[in-house]
């Protein structure tokens, strides 16, 4: 496959300099799946003149989205529990009642791979038709060794029947199942930590993950979990400092984790940390806007410390059940006061950061042939609508 895209408008967050890395009256030639060459269409080297063009009319050209943090492989759905909510019960007093996380637990245990891709293939053609072309998908609602390796067996079933990367994480620790009640450090030796091994001699776990919160575990047993992934070399993120600062960032940066998320309790000394260790920080708006949450993730701090920021949808069935990445940016803007500049770098170039990914993310030669072309001018656009999609095409892998 060989094609070259004239006349766009590229935001390769590539070139320094131009915001949104923007090149104008740009053109893009692709070979075999990869980025051969970028640049002014006048320019276009002799060896690419032949190939088969595609003239897109000014249109603006990004890289295919990432979206870094998804929990969209599980059973059943929490709209009871939303209604809960709204007659007054919080988050955390449901998840605390046995209902929450748990819930989702009972309905995904049970569930066959089959049934699983059925209900996610939904979730993951909504993002497909927004222009995603890498999403990660994590474990967490099994709390059992078969069904956590259920999940991740749904999510590579995924990978091979939609046009999308689909990376794993392993979410073990996401919370102390109903079984292991008040014996949360049992849990974490007797299942998770050994699910994880068996897990990734399988191959189906890409990254470690948990949940490091007042509802969930602490850093210590965070720790131990993380040592278990050091010892098997997986790369390790954190749901940290969500809805309280337990001291998860800090602990996840001494093992140079790949990205914290949530962090909306985390602090500037944090944030430090975080900058200290290449920690992306991923921002998961559309949890903030759900559980009405008030404390701002310190998001000038991230700022000031050069701490690269993501942006993803955390699609899950308690706390997001959000399938748009666009409405994360967007949310991202209004809510936490991102720059649309700042959200698309979070949906793109710092996305695949915090996957540990450095062949997509931006327009560059070398790179995967990932974009999304968009029936807009200016990328500010992609940000400023709310519930529309103005997506034209999207080519994964060069197609
Ligand atoms: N933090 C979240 O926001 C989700 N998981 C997590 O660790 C919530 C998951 C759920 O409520 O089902
Ligand atoms: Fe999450």
């Amino acid at each position: 496959m060989q094609e070259v895209i004239t006349n766009a408008r590229l935001a390769t967050f590539d070139h320094a300099g131009a915001p949104y890395g923007l090149v104008t009256e740009a053109a893009v030639a692709i070979e075999s799946g990869v980025i051969r060459w970028v640049g002014e269409s006048a320019a276009l080297p002799e060896q690419y003149q032949g190939h088969a063009r595609t003239d897109v009319g000014g249109r603006l050209v990004t890289p295919g989205l990432v979206d870094c943090h998804t929990h969209l492989v599980f059973g059943g759905n929490r709209a009871r529990e939303f209604e809960m909510r709204l007659e007054g019960a919080t988050y955390e007093e449901i998840a605390r009642a046995g209902g929450g996380i748990v819930s989702t637990v009972a309905a995904t245990r049970g569930a066959s791979v089959e049934e699983l891709v059925e209900h996610a293939l939904p979730r993951v053609n909504a993002l497909i038709n927004e222009g995603v072309t890498t999403l990660e998908i994590k474990s967490g609602y099994g709390l059992d060794v078969e069904t956590e390796h259920t999940m991740l067996r749904a999510a590579r079933k995924l990978a091979t029947l939609c046009p999308v990367r689909i990376l794993t994480s392993w979410l073990g620790a996401h919370v102390v199942p109903k079984e292991y009640e008040g014996r949360d450090d049992a849990y974490i030796d007797e299942v998770c930590i050994p699910g994880l091994r068996s897990a990734h001699e399988q191959g189906l776990v890409d990254a470690v993950d948990g949940f490091c919160e007042g509802i969930a575990f602490t850093a210590q047993q965070m720790d131990r979990v993380f040592a278990a992934a050091a010892a098997l070399s997986l790369p390790v993120k954190l749901h940290a400092e969500q809805l309280s600062n337990i001291g998860g960032v800090q602990m996840a940066a001494r093992y140079g984790a790949i990205s914290a998320d949530h962090l909306e309790y985390a602090t500037e000394d944090d944030a430090k940390a975080m900058a200290e260790s290449g920690t992306v920080a991923v921002l998961l708006p559309g949890a903030f806007y759900f559980l009405r949450e008030t404390q701002l993730p310190p998001i000038d701090a991230f700022r000031s410390h050069n701490v690269p920021m993501a942006l993803a949808t955390d699609f899950n069935p308690g706390s997001s059940p959000l399938s748009s990445l666009l409405l994360a940016m967007n949310m991202g803007c209004t809510l936490f006061r991102l720059t649309p500049e700042e959200a698309l770098a979070g949906t793109t170039r710092e996305g695949a950061r915090a996957l540990g990914l450095n062949d997509c993310g931006r327009i560059a030669a070398g790179l995967r042939a990932d974009l999304a072309i968009w029936d807009v001018q200016e990328p500010a656009e992609l940000s400023y609508r709310i519930g529309f999609n103005p997506l034209v095409r999207r080519i994964y892998a060069g197609a």
